[in-house]
């Protein structure tokens, strides 16, 4: 076990929460995500590790040699994408860790043991670990938070070093992220001669809550609190911070500190602003801190803030920033699909943000989201076999976008991949005598509501269909509350313990039912929820979505592809009255509910030699197939739409 400094436990003054299952108590044993668990074990991890060596990323721990030539350049902001390198292996790490409790690997823990021993050898006496500076530019270190990443670096390798710790129990990264954070503690703060500085790409702030959540330390705590209430703060840091490197604050190439949520102090903020990753993440702090320090002021604009991007600026499949320009979001309601950036990354984030407050407010709106991202903008980053990938995902192509092997900037592989590795997490929590069950698909789970140890099997082709059977295992009966998700989508639900009918009038609350009783070993739990095809419009305000319609079933979102439809889906028409209908398809990826019917198509016949004309073209009769949109260009490229023209 660790070496590693601990403190007493500091007593606990937060809000109650619910606690989430430790992931590796969740077991993936059939249907829906057991073969994306298995992919994402088996063939992304150690892909994963095979590019971070191909491409040199490792390459930034050989502290014995001199750095070599840049293999990302400069860009106009001063920052390569070589300076955040460390991030991607840390998040590698942290993914890898997940999958080392339930399945030991000694091959991926060796390769994980050697970047810590790398890190450890090269970590500045006073703790300072950023491998870009101490090769490269130590006099500049903590010289530009405003654009550099050093602090977003350091918070993976630290979310990373929390994971491998509570996987292995091995300490060894876990002190070395001490050392660093204990430098960041002496640097920055209130406390005179300190920086009142604060990282422009949050990150560090939910890293160190994980941290404190092992170490209970409150010094973590409140160096994640002081850079959480420090943003936003006028006069900016980032001002004298570029005055002080000779720099006119006016020449910042962003133009405003809205992109890093920096504009104002976040208890203060409306809208939801600027880069859509660091917004998810500080938005995850929040709740963390809200959580930790008691504060319901945090969590109401937390609450806000949620209320604000669901309500103006969310895509239909839980993608989010629609701009490359900020990587993040413009106006409200601006929504467009071809141009659409909403970048893996985001929709995962916004997993990680959905997933805490509903912890903190069981509540299905928030559930809601956390189940779009997983089934749509957030899976479709990743290919079904694994290995290749999304940064954009868009809601339309013409056959330009293609799935990536690597990229110049592999931010998102690796944040897909630990989404996957610690799922089970987002399945269930408890809090005293209750257990929530957030998300459905088969899974065996062993979980304790207060003291009681409960054994929970559930049984579904979820997402293909809407029943599911939840059949518990206790050693002695026990009385405590099962909070059972019904989910937005979800017009008729029905529940049935030991086949007795549940009134669901009368214990549906924020989208749970709560069903309170002894529970016994061996009860069954059936829950059935209809899933018919249903058509989805957007708000008037969207103007790309006017005229047009998109289909969903239960929580999937479909696309249409032109690989099935021998032509774009572009040209289609949907005819408000057709028939839609779903269909298992064993061959299709994997296996996966298809949607099929008939449209209408415009005709080229007749428009040989024109662009323009005073008649619009014939529309013929054909059908058509929609397939769910997170598996889009896993085959032929072609052209793709989730928004059709509906007639
Ligand atoms: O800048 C670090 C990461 O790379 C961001 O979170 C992504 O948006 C990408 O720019
Ligand atoms: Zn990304």
């Amino acid at each position: 076990m660790s070496s590693s400094p601990r403190v007493q436990p500091a007593p606990l003054t937060g809000l109650k929460r619910y606690l989430p299952a430790d992931h590796s108590s969740v077991v993936f044993d059939g249907g829906f995500w057991q073969g994306w668990s298995e992919t994402v074990r088996n063939v992304t991890i150690p892909t994963q590790h095979k590019r971070l060596e191909e491409e040199g990323f490792l390459e930034v721990l050989d502290f014995d040699r001199p750095a070599g030539p840049l293999v990302r350049p400069i860009q106009p902001s001063g920052l390569s994408m070589q300076h955040f390198f460390d991030s991607d292996f840390g998040k590698w790490i942290e993914a890898a860790s997940y999958t080392l409790k339930a399945h030991p690997n000694a091959e991926i823990e060796a390769k994980i043991d050697d970047i810590v021993a790398k890190l450890e050898q090269g970590q500045m006496a006073d703790g300072y670990l950023n491998s870009w500076f101490i090769r490269r530019e130590p006099e500049k270190r903590w010289t530009n938070l405003r654009d550099l990443h050093e602090m977003y670096s350091m918070g993976h390798l630290l979310e990373g070093a929390v994971a491998y710790y509570e996987a292995t129990g091995k300490g060894r990264f876990l002190d070395v992220m001490i050392r660093a954070v204990d430098h960041i503690i002496d640097t920055f703060g209130r406390e005179p001669g300190k920086l009142r500085g604060y990282d422009a790409h949050e990150e560090i702030e939910l890293a160190l809550v994980k941290l404190y959540r092992v170490t209970r330390d409150p010094r973590h705590l409140k160096l994640a609190t002081y850079f959480v209430d420090e943003r936003g703060q006028m006069p900016s840091y980032y001002d004298e911070e570029a005055r002080n490197r000779g720099e006119d604050p006016q020449d910042y190439v962003y133009k405003t500190y809205a992109y890093s949520q920096a504009h104002l102090p976040v208890r203060e903020q409306q809208q939801v602003v600027g880069h859509a990753v660091r917004a998810m993440y500080l938005f995850s702090a929040m709740v963390d801190l809200a959580v930790e320090n008691g504060d319901p002021v945090l969590k109401e604009a937390c609450e806000r803030l949620y209320d604000n991007l669901v309500g103006r600026q969310l895509y239909v499949t839980g993608g989010l920033g629609p701009s490359a320009s900020n990587e993040g979001f413009t106006r409200e309601f601006d929504l467009p699909n071809e141009t659409a950036y909403a970048e893996t990354c985001a929709a995962v984030a916004l997993g990680f943000w959905s997933h805490r407050m509903a912890q903190i407010d069981l509540n299905s709106k928030f559930t809601d989201r956390l189940e779009t991202v997983l089934f749509n903008g957030a899976l479709s980053g990743i290919s079904r076999d694994g290995e290749h990938y999304f940064y954009e995902n868009v809601l339309e192509s013409h056959g330009q976008h293609r799935r990536w092997k690597w990229h110049y900037c592999p931010c998102c592989p690796t944040n897909i991949a630990r989404f996957i590795t610690s799922l089970g997490q987002y399945f269930y929590s408890t809090k005293d005598s209750e257990l929530a069950v957030h998300l459905y698909g088969t899974n065996s789970a062993e979980l304790m509501i207060g003291d009681t140890f409960v054994r929970l099997k559930q049984e579904t082709q979820y997402p293909w269909d809407g029943d599911i059977r939840l059949q518990l295992a206790l050693e002695q009966p026990s009385h405590f509350t099962l909070h059972l998700r019904i989910p937005g989508w979800c017009r008729s639900a029905e529940i049935l313990v030991n086949g007795m009918a549940v009134d669901l009038g009368a214990c549906v609350t924020n989208g749970y039912a709560a069903i309170t009783r002894e529970w016994r070993n061996g009860d069954e739990v059936r829950i059935s929820l209809s899933m018919p095809v249903d058509r989805i419009y957007a708000h008037p305000a969207v103007s790309e979505d006017g005229g047009r319609v998109a289909l969903r079933r239960g929580p999937v979102v479909y696309c249409v592809e032109e690989t099935d439809l021998g032509g774009e889906p572009q040209r289609l028409r949907l005819p408000a009255t057709s028939e839609i209908s779903a269909r298992y398809d064993a061959g299709l990826l994997g296996g996966a509910a298809v949607l099929e019917g008939t449209a209408l198509e415009a005709e080229d016949a007749g428009w040989e030699n024109a662009l323009y004309r005073t008649a619009p073209p014939a529309l013929k009769k054909r059908p058509f197939k929609a397939i769910p949109y997170h598996l889009w260009a896993n085959r032929e490229a072609g052209a793709m739409a989730i928004w059709l023209q509906e007639s």
